[in-house]
């Protein structure tokens, strides 16, 4: 087993793998800029390295200062959590060639997964179903024209070297596929150097059903469930929860033998994630794979009673999985609260954080880096806290949330929290009754601002 893992990222995630690290004996090192240098993570860790300044592409993002400091510091392992380089192939290749156990996924996995129609080209082989679509790239606007007529509009153009929402057009009318491909194109080469892309039928009003799996190194996978993940803002998650309203225990059965399938066909070692559309009709669709461990992990630990980053630093030290399946016992939801003003189009409130009251009691847990006196720097990612709420039933779920929301005070800036509050109010939300269009009607009331300003 590792001796010690260096962590290579800040916030949360750096506060959840010490955690774990430290409840299994393993030292830690966590790395930070000098804009986190009185982060929790870098009191809490073992030891601290400073690795450079605030721009995360000094920081964060720079291989050889996290190497250097893997070295200096003795670390036997990396741990990227997810953004960051916990993606990045090269870092991977890096870590491995240097003598450090990688806690992700394999560099050729990380390339296979990360280009989308080689995934899905790969998902196909692996008898996985795909969205019906073009065979790989388009080699042109005249193919795009010509499969997009045999399929019948609309349609889905996305870029190979995108995801996550980026270089994705919908086309619904003939007349608008010319400017929609040329433009995907364009966009695509200056966002990703790779202008490449692929076509697939539209699905409408999907609803974003992923699937949690782990991997060992000798071949066998297992899955750990579905998470819904369709409410969402510009492609960011904004409410998780398992086991989704719109599940079935046969469409479990399906989707979960589908993404054991997957992990075994390409021999996938560690945790992931494997995502797919979901129609109306319950006719599920490989969508994207994700070789890292996810924000969402948390509400899949509390109903199955896991710990998947213990999971994750188990399985790269080669231990083997059991390979039995597992199934949620309770019901969970996690709510990101995120440093952004609701009422002014989420735009990010970073600054000090005045005073601070978190939620607890049965059934609540809070993954945060935040404390009273807390300055939030305005160079990263804007989540500030992951509110979960879990109980035998969804309703006692979001019952137990709208408690722990009214409970959760961080002044000195603005929070999500009201949005949250709103939320867990909304007649479609309660009923389950919600696709990843739900937010694009969604109204923020300002009745829940309200209490806010008045609290303050
Ligand atoms: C789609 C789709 C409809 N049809 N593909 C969004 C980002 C990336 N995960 C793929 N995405 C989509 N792919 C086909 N063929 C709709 C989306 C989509 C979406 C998917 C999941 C969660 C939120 C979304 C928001 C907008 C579009």
């Amino acid at each position: 087993m590792f001796k010690k893992i260096l962590i290579a990222n800040r916030g949360e995630i750096a506060m959840r793998i010490i955690r774990t690290a430290r409840e299994m004996g393993i030292k830690t090192v966590v790395v930070y800029s000098t804009a986190d240098a009185t982060s929790l993570p870098v009191r809490f860790a073992d030891e601290a390295v400073c690795i450079g300044p605030a721009n995360s592409k000094d920081s964060y993002l720079n291989i050889p200062n996290i190497i250097s400091a893997a070295e200096i510091t003795n670390a036997d392992a990396v741990h990227p959590g997810y953004g960051f380089l916990s993606e990045n192939a090269n870092f991977s290749r890096t870590c491995q060639k240097h003598g450090l156990k990688f806690i992700g996924a394999l560099p050729e996995h990380i390339d296979k997964m990360g280009d989308k129609a080689t995934a899905k080209a790969t998902m196909k082989l692996a008898g996985v179903p795909v969205v019906p679509g073009s065979e790989g790239i388009l080699k042109s606007l005249e193919e795009a024209e010509k499969i997009a007529d045999e399929m019948g509009f609309p349609i889905m153009l996305k870029a190979t070297a995108g995801g996550g929402g980026k270089g994705m057009r919908a086309v619904w009318k003939k007349e608008d596929l010319t400017d929609a491909y040329n433009s995907a194109v364009m966009e695509a080469e200056n966002a990703f150097g790779n202008g490449d892309m692929y076509m697939e039928k539209l699905i409408e009003e999907p609803r974003h059903i992923e699937i949690q799996i782990a991997g060992d190194q000798y071949g066998k996978a297992c899955h750990l469930s579905e998470r819904d993940c369709s409410i969402q803002r510009r492609h960011q998650k904004l409410v998780e929860e398992t086991p989704s309203p719109f599940m079935t225990d046969e469409l479990r059965e399906k989707m979960g033998e589908a993404a054991v399938k997957a992990a075994e066909f390409i021999g996938y070692e560690g945790v992931g994630t494997i995502e797919f559309l979901v129609d109306k009709h319950r006719n599920f669709y490989f969508m994207e794979m994700n070789t890292r461990i996810q924000v969402e992990h948390p509400i899949t630990e509390q109903v199955i009673d896991y710990d998947l980053i213990r999971e994750q630093i188990k399985l790269a030290s080669g231990d083997k999985l059991s390979g039995v399946n597992h199934y949620p016992k309770l019901h969970s939801i996690e709510c990101r609260i995120n440093a952004e003003d609701p009422y002014n189009n989420f735009r990010p409130s970073p600054g000090k954080i005045t005073n601070l009251n978190i939620p607890g009691g049965h059934g609540i847990r809070v993954d945060t880096h935040i404390y009273s006196g807390y300055t939030i720097p305005p160079n990263y990612d804007s989540m500030v806290a992951k509110l979960i709420a879990t109980a035998q039933t969804r309703e006692e779920a979001i019952n137990k949330m709208r408690r722990a929301l009214d409970e959760f005070y961080i002044e000195g800036v603005k929070t999500t929290v009201p949005f949250h509050r709103q939320l867990m109010d909304d007649p479609d939300f309660i009923a389950g009754n919600y696709t990843t269009k739900f937010m694009e009607s969604f109204v923020l009331d300002e009745k829940y601002k309200m209490e806010e300003e008045e609290e303050d």
